[in-house]
């Protein structure tokens, strides 16, 4: 469709405006929430990535298709939500230490909060010992974690440790995600569930609670 097209292309360059009016057009027309998150912001930052990757795009214009993503997100977030608003549980989500990307896992809280999750959103650059803490201080029964880079995944399982350490292992359940995470890599560490993407979260989230 060519609206998401264009949407895509806005993000990618970091037309704010464009892609604010655009997602509004497109949701206005009656193109899915779902379809424009998917056809446009999200394949727009995979485009990102591979060019990033070739080193046809540096690290400003990347951050600047990421702000104009999340603007484009804001104003998809009322129509994301899925309707059950029964609460489900408290989850502590957060991106593990060393990792700045935030985009996937504020989608993922975004959603579980729509799905009747009651989300502490705990930020970036978390580490082990911290998400151990904010467990603890919000007698959480679910623990997100997020993480985009390789160098990253091993934190997981430190956090893991790390709730083991403080006793608390027996009560979270813990949900791992983010692009080189895979199922073999939860199974790996221990995790309870995996995710692949924000939809797939809420499934497996409601499948633990
Ligand atoms: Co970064 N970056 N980045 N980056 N960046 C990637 C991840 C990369 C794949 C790009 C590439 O080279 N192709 C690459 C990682 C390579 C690797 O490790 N294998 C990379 C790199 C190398 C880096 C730096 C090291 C670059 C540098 O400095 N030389 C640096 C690291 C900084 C750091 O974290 N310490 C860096 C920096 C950045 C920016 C700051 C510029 C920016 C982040 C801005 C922000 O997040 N606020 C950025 C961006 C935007 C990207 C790409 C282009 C897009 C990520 C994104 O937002 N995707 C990314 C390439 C890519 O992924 N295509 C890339 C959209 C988002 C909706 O998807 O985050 O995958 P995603 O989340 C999905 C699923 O993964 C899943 O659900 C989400 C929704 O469907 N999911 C979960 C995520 N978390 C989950 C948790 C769950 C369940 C599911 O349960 C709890």
């Amino acid at each position: 469709m060519a609206l998401l097209d264009d949407i895509k292309q806005n993000v990618e360059v970091g037309n704010r405006d464009a892609v604010l009016a655009q997602v509004q057009q497109a949701l206005d027309e009656g193109t899915t929430a779902q379809d424009v998150l998917a056809q446009g912001l999200i394949a727009a930052m995979d485009i990102v990535g591979a060019k990033m990757e070739a080193e046809e795009m540096f690290i400003p214009e990347v951050l600047r298709a990421a702000k104009t993503m999340e603007a484009g997100l804001g104003i998809l977030r009322p129509h994301l939500a899925v309707g059950d608003v029964k609460v489900q549980g408290k989850v502590v989500i957060g991106t593990v230490k060393g990792d700045l990307h935030d985009i996937g896992k504020n989608l993922v809280a975004m959603l579980l909060a729509s799905a009747g999750f009651d989300v502490v959103d705990v930020g970036i650059n978390v580490t082990p010992a911290d998400f151990a803490k904010h467990v603890k201080d919000n007698d959480a029964n679910f623990l997100g974690l997020s993480a985009l880079l390789t160098t990253t995944m091993p934190m997981m399982k430190e956090t893991l440790a790390a709730l083991e350490t403080a006793g608390l292992r027996g009560q979270v359940k813990v949900l791992v995600g983010g692009a080189p995470v895979n199922q073999s890599f939860a199974d790996q560490i221990g995790a309870d569930g995996y995710a692949s993407d924000a939809g797939a979260a809420i499934k497996v989230a409601k499948e633990l609670a």
